[in-house]
């Protein structure tokens, strides 16, 4: 299976910055922004809400039923906070974006997030959960620790992500 245009994750702990980055992003280079929460919501593809957490609880399946036919074209940047379920033949490279913890803490708290969520969200940064799960699902060499504290940070990184975009087509380029 060849794509024309890759596809990128875009992922790390709730309140790192994947919903602005993805944003940014897809403003620069016409890729498409593929927000998984937004799919679990309107396609259904959750086995109901979980109000202690104030999150939906994922049916990865359907999820991924959802949206293969999609992704398998390429050209989008997927936005979630998890990046096991994805086959590795559908992804050509994982950005995880990390954050000190003071600023998370500031970033969920404006969110109003529940002491158990945001305290379990913390953790989970600070052990590296995340950065963890994307080495142990890619190839190390697709995968890209990346900081995101602040706006320059985020425009470094955007910059970053679009010069790996230009050389993936320069590599992938049938003519
Ligand atoms: P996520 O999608 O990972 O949950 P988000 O993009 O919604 O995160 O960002 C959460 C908040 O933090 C939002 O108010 C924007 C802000 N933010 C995120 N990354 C930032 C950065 N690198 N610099 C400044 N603000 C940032």
């Amino acid at each position: 299976m060849s794509r024309t245009l890759p596809n990128i994750i875009i992922t790390g702990t709730p309140g790192v910055g994947k919903t602005s980055h993805c944003e940014l992003l897809a403003e620069r280079t016409g890729l498409k922004h593929l927000s998984v929460n937004d799919v679990v919501k309107a396609k259904e593809c959750h086995e109901g809400y979980d109000e202690e957490y104030q999150s939906w609880i994922v049916d990865e399946d359907k999820l991924l039923d959802a949206i293969e036919d999609e992704v398998k074209q390429g050209g989008c940047i997927i936005d979630w906070h998890a990046c096991d379920l994805f086959p590795k033949s559908w992804i050509d490279l994982v950005v995880v974006l990390r954050v000190k913890s003071e600023v998370l803490y500031d970033r969920l708290t404006e969110r109003k997030y529940p002491e158990l969520k945001l305290q379990e969200n913390l953790d989970s940064e600070i052990m590296e959960v995340l950065l963890q799960e994307a080495r142990d699902s890619y190839d190390e060499e697709i995968v890209v620790e990346l900081q995101s504290n602040d706006a320059e940070q985020m425009d470094e990184n955007v910059d970053r992500i679009e010069a790996w975009l230009k050389q993936w087509k320069e590599n992938n380029s049938s003519a």
